[in-house]
């Protein structure tokens, strides 16, 4: 199949970011479906993860059970640590191969998780991620929005949650108001989605943004 329109990508950095229970995942996939029928050379990654250190880190930091409490500021460097890793030996390097790389979470997880939703101190993410990632910032991010009940529902469906799962509603509706107020912030990035639609609408709209952001 041929692209929508002859395009040169010079690298360019897709993100994927919500709350839980969003249905991100089941969107990459439709994103990866997209690049390759349209030809695009492309990479698809997560966060926290993306190389093998990072995905200890990410074991780690998911696992609900630890024998002391994972104090805030511990789980913000991890974060941190991960991204460090994945930025240096992932996106980067496939940035600058000029491909597109699609991941899902990246830093607005933890403005919204860590600064909205543990309440730690903005600066301090402001100066992890001008020390981690440079300039480097997404392109386009594509926000699946709902209502945190249902994000939660839908994760206590599939059993077995994670040490993010266990939060609160209020902590999930702070993380959600930031995501909010960030795509304010950030119009020419962020794209939202209703993420309460079905599932065939949701794939409609993104390619809509596909289409309208690469041609
Ligand atoms: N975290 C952090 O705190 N700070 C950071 O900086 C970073 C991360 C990077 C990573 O988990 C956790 O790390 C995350 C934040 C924290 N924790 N939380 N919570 P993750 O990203 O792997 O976990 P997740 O966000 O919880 O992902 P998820 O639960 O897998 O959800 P999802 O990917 O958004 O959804 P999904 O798997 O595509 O769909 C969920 C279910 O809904 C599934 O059964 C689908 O079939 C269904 N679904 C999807 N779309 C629809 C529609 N439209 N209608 C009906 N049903 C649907």
């Amino acid at each position: 199949m041929t692209r929508p329109k002859s395009h040169t990508v010079n690298g360019c950095f897709i993100t994927l970011e919500g709350s839980e229970g969003s249905g991100k995942t089941t969107c990459l996939h439709f994103i990866q479906q997209w690049l390759t029928e349209h030809q695009y050379d492309h990479i698809l990654t997560r966060e926290p993860g993306g190389t093998p250190l990072a995905e200890q880190l990410r074991s780690l930091l998911l696992q609900p059970e630890h024998n002391e409490p994972v104090d805030t500021l511990t789980e913000l460097l991890m974060m941190f640590a991960a991204r460090n890793q994945h930025c240096k030996h992932i996106i980067q390097p496939a940035l600058q191969q000029n491909k597109i790389v699609v991941s899902d979470r990246f830093t607005d997880t933890t403005w919204a998780y860590q600064g909205a939703g543990r309440h730690m101190n903005t600066q301090w993410i402001q100066q992890l991620e001008t020390m981690v990632q440079g300039t480097l910032r997404p392109n386009l991010t594509l926000l699946l929005d709902m209502p945190a009940e249902l994000g939660l529902k839908r994760a206590k469906k599939r059993g077995n949650l994670d040490r993010f799962e266990r939060e609160t509603l209020d902590f999930f509706n702070r993380v959600r108001e930031a995501y909010l107020v960030r795509a304010k912030q950030y119009q020419h990035i962020y794209r939202i989605l209703d993420a309460t639609k079905p599932l065939a609408d949701i794939q409609t709209q993104i390619q809509t943004y596909l289409i309208d952001y690469f041609t």
